[in-house]
């Protein structure tokens, strides 16, 4: 049968057309559409979307998003889906979590919804926002493409100043989870793969200048603020009452920065101040709550303020066993208190950029964080285009949280095999990291030479901080490699293992061996008996806090889950291996605070 069609050019074209997706891959929608929005007053576009999934590309070749709405009996052309009527889902949420039959679901899926728009006054602009969106989002607005973004876990934001009209306005999103090569993370992953529209939508109207960027740091001079806006204003005006400063900055090209003499308390988890901050440039007001701090490395040692310090940490994933990789305030609360529970200074937000609201939380609780992108495993290092990709989302991440004080390490990356292509392509990310932030240290988990029984990788030297995820008691077998690696390896900066660990299955694990509580319970006690003899280890985060779902664990102990929590994933049931990890910090922390009693402060 033909398909019958206005807005194809011919009938078949859409049948036959393989190249369909190339207009929509124009990944427009960039760390450089991003938008401010700390302290801007959105209109949530959360709640009830129309939905379906679209496994073959449909949408796309047929250009359902072309379609008027009408009622059924009134259309003269058999469309193959109607945005206006049928099943509906939720935003934010992971369409796995929604309905059964679409828990394995990978491919594209269609949100639709009504947005009614006021008149806008003269001038002014409006802007659409999605929290994150798992993986590739294409935006249409009454019909209209408006770009792309590539990216699971970062923001976006798209103009929709021209684009939307007085009265209603219909919103699609075509949300695309497929695992491809060249994806950012590819088709390999140890977590799951959800999909859809899982952080928070929202519209926003500015006048015409709109604040797109702020960056506040401690300087060796003062504090350094710089502006970017986009629009006619040529200066910006910035307060931090706190601190009684009020000044202007004068913008060039919409970009300017002035750097103040001025002395603020020092941001510290022993104490978390945050000071209050405003800016303003042709009308448009942003605000925010930064904190003040220093992290650097000198040697082996990671100083925060200058002291030396030893990050007591745990990772996690974002994940939920009834919400996916939704996160609410409620959840990202009881996490850090289970960390803070556990003794953790510090947390590893793997293995992508978690919900903006984390590093907002760990700032007002006096939490450090890892912040990682998704460069995992077997990326396809020599592809550009993967390269591009990954260095956006990298940028989108530092511009999201590079106010916050409790984010001290960017990480480029976790556990990718040693090519020159991938030496390449991480090391430009660090530089990226360093460019756009030099304010932070840089990570990624490296590599040990097992030949040599050694850490080694050609990476380390590029990076501040050399990440090591070990598995000595799990995936390998002899412990005693792991205090022979120890030994043999002299780095020349700090070393933080970033993941060591074990599964134990709380529900139907064995009384005894592999997946056991007990044998979980086992590794964390020689992991710490091994560790804490290596003076140039700096800090640990154990995998992981939670189990967490994932396709790949299939055996009668996992069930579709890994199991290395610390805690079930019922985000209750703490494992025996817990209370190992708490005692040792416990144990640390106290030695850390005695230490500190002989060593006077300066200047008393
Ligand atoms: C790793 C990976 C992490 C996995 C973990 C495991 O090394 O970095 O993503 O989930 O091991 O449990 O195997």
């Amino acid at each position: 049968m033909l398909e019958r069609s206005d807005l194809a050019e011919n009938a078949l074209q859409c049948l036959h057309d393989e190249d369909y997706d190339r207009p929509f891959n124009t990944q427009a929608l960039n760390a450089d559409t991003m938008i401010f929005t700390g302290g801007r007053q959105g209109l949530a576009l959360d709640g009830t979307w129309n939905f379906c999934v679209d496994l073959l590309d449909t949408g796309l070749r047929q250009k359902w998003y072309a379609m008027t709405p009408e009622a059924p009996e009134d259309r003269t052309e058999p469309w193959d889906y109607d945005p206006y009527a049928g099943e509906t889902v939720q935003v934010p949420s992971c369409w796995q979590m929604q309905k059964e039959k679409w828990y394995f679901f990978e491919g594209s899926a269609w949100y639709t919804r009504a947005l009614e728009a006021g008149p806008l006054a003269p001038g002014n602009r409006r802007f659409l926002r999605v929290g994150a969106a798992q993986y590739d989002c294409k935006v249409f607005v009454n019909g209209q493409f408006l770009g792309n973004h590539y990216g699971g876990s970062t923001p976006f934001c798209v103009e929709v100043t021209e684009a939307l009209r007085d009265g209603t306005n219909w919103i699609m999103f075509c949300v695309n989870n497929a695992r491809t090569l060249d994806r950012v993370p590819m088709r390999n992953t140890d977590w799951f793969n959800y999909g859809g529209i899982y952080r928070e939508v929202a519209l926003y109207e500015t006048p015409a200048t709109v604040i797109r960027d702020v960056f506040v740091h401690l300087a060796d001079d003062g504090i350094r603020i710089a502006v970017t806006a986009d629009g006619p204003a040529t200066e910006a005006e910035v307060e931090i009452p706190g601190l009684s400063l009020s000044l202007v900055i004068a913008l060039t090209s919409g970009k300017g920065d002035v750097t103040v003499p001025a002395r603020p308390q020092l941001w510290s988890p022993e104490d978390p101040v945050l000071y209050d901050l405003s800016i303003s440039a042709g009308g448009d007001r942003v605000t925010d709550r930064v904190g003040f701090r220093t992290i650097e490395r000198r040697g082996t040692e990671i100083l925060l303020n200058g002291k030396p310090v030893f990050l007591r940490g745990i990772s996690v994933h974002e994940d939920d066993a009834t919400l996916g990789k939704v996160t609410s305030e409620a959840d990202l609360r009881r996490r850090f208190a289970h960390a803070k529970e556990l003794g953790c200074n510090y947390l590893r937000l793997a293995h992508y950029p978690h919900h903006e609201l984390a590093a907002q939380i760990a700032d007002e609780l006096g939490l450090m964080l890892w912040e990682e992108v998704p460069v995992y495993w077997a990326i396809d290092f020599a592809n550009p285009a993967t390269r591009r990709d990954a260095e956006n989302q990298l940028r989108e991440l530092i511009h999201r949280d590079r106010n916050r004080a409790s984010v001290i390490i960017w990480s480029v990356g976790n556990e990718n095999p040693d090519t020159d292509a991938r030496l390449e392509f991480m090391k430009g990310l660090a530089d990226l990291a360093k460019a756009e932030d030099p304010t932070r240290l840089t990570s990624a988990a490296c590599l040990v030479n097992h030949a040599k029984l050694k850490i080694e990788d050609r990476l380390a030297q590029h990076i501040d901080v050399i990440g090591l995820n070990e598995y000595y008691g799990w995936y390998e077998e002899n412990f005693e490699e792991l205090g022979i690696i120890g030994r043999n390896s002299a780095p020349d900066r700090p070393v933080v293992i970033s993941e060591t660990g074990a599964d134990g299955d709380s529900e139907q694990g064995p009384a005894r061996g592999l997946f056991s509580l007990a044998y979980q319970e086992e590794v964390y006690e020689r992991q710490i008996e091994t560790l804490r003899g290596l003076d140039y280890v700096k800090g640990m985060s154990p995998w992981i806090l939670y189990d967490f779902r994932v396709e790949r664990r299939q055996n009668p102990f996992q069930r579709g889950w890994n199991r290395k929590g610390l805690i079930a994933g019922d985000k209750a049931s703490k494992k025996p291996a817990f209370a190992i990890l708490a005692a040792y910090y416990a144990e640390r922390a106290r030695a850390e605070a005695a230490e500190a009693e002989l060593v006077p402060e300066a200047g008393t």
